[in-house]
């Protein structure tokens, strides 16, 4: 692995994750067919596919030998809440934006009504595909555990509640960990567990990918909201500057631009580093490059 080549690494994987999907959520999916089409557009339209990324690395670090028939309907149910989560936020009623992944918002093509029921078919299809996973059992019920606390009441849906009803309040600092540890951040933990929880991963493993996980989530969140402030709209595939329209309680708006910079840097920086403790720096090298492409990104 001396000349490990990231982006190679990551395109084969995002791949194989595409070819999955298209399995698990084929064009002639039984249903009715504007709703299929409607999750397959924002399902399709070119996101980065880093939460199924990590459950790879998690999987592949932990010794996983059967990504196709353990891990990749875990992969899949991944992405299918995530692209549920971003046509949801997109709606009128929560950030009402008019770009996603490059495209026109899911509501924009389909109306609302569809929209809603598309990102409702997504999340209840997620969890079809994950059952179909040929793990032992326990083993999937350790994921769905995993993956249902950091979407639920005190994960995502709490961390969106706390994004829409911070905005346009003070800047707080509470508030704006709250929401980046939930909102996203325990997602983004959440996948990385999976895929050790998937291969049977020791304890001391999945505990690694907890905190390094919730240091990742975090430096992802950070520098989205970085992105929002100076970031280029074509290449981030959607609206800049909306968050602080809207009032929102972000990192940037909290600590400054430079110290958001700064934090960002740091916990990558002990992540990579509790990483290469661990494994060492040849074979914990995807993930290590995964959290400086995360932290260097300009999309
Ligand atoms: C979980 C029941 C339940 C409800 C969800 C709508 C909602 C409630 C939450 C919204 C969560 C959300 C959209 C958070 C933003 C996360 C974020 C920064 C997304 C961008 O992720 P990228 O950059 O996107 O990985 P791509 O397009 O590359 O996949």
């Amino acid at each position: 692995m001396t000349d490990f080549d990231f982006k190679k690494y990551w395109q084969e994987r995002l791949e194989i994750v595409n070819r999955a999907l298209n399995y698990y959520l084929p064009e002639d999916a039984n249903g009715p067919q504007i709703l299929v089409e409607a999750m397959r557009y924002t399902l399709f339209a070119g996101g980065k596919r880093l939460r199924p990324l990590l459950s790879i690395i998690g999987y592949e670090l932990s010794g996983g030998r059967d990504l196709e028939g353990e891990l990749l309907p875990v992969a899949c149910g991944i992405e299918m809440i995530h692209t549920f989560s971003l046509i949801h936020d997109d709606l009128p009623a929560m950030d009402n934006d008019d770009f996603r992944r490059g495209k026109p918002t899911n509501h924009r093509v389909f109306g609302e009504a569809i929209a809603i029921l598309a990102g409702d078919a997504l999340f209840s299809h997620a969890f079809y595909t994950i059952v179909q996973s040929r793990m032992p059992p326990e083993r999937l019920v350790s994921v769905l555990k995993e993956i249902t606390d950091a979407i639920g009441l005190d994960g995502m849906l709490g961390g969106q509640v706390a994004d829409v009803t911070g905005e346009n309040k003070p800047p707080s600092e509470e508030i704006v960990e709250y929401i980046h540890s939930r909102k996203t951040g325990k997602f983004i933990r959440a996948s990385l567990k999976a895929g050790g929880l998937a291969a049977g991963a020791p304890g001391d493993v999945i505990d690694l990918f907890h905190r390094v996980g919730d240091k990742i989530g975090l430096t992802f969140q950070i520098v989205d909201d970085i992105l929002d402030e100076i970031g280029e709209k074509d290449k981030l595939g959607k609206s800049v500057g909306k968050d602080r329209e809207s009032g929102k309680q972000t990192y940037v708006r909290v600590y400054g631009l430079q110290r958001a910079k700064e934090k960002a840097r740091e916990l990558a920086e002990s992540a990579i580093s509790e990483v290469e403790d661990h494994f060492g720096f040849q074979k914990g090298r995807p993930l290590i490059d995964l959290i400086k492409f995360i932290v260097e990104r300009n999309y």
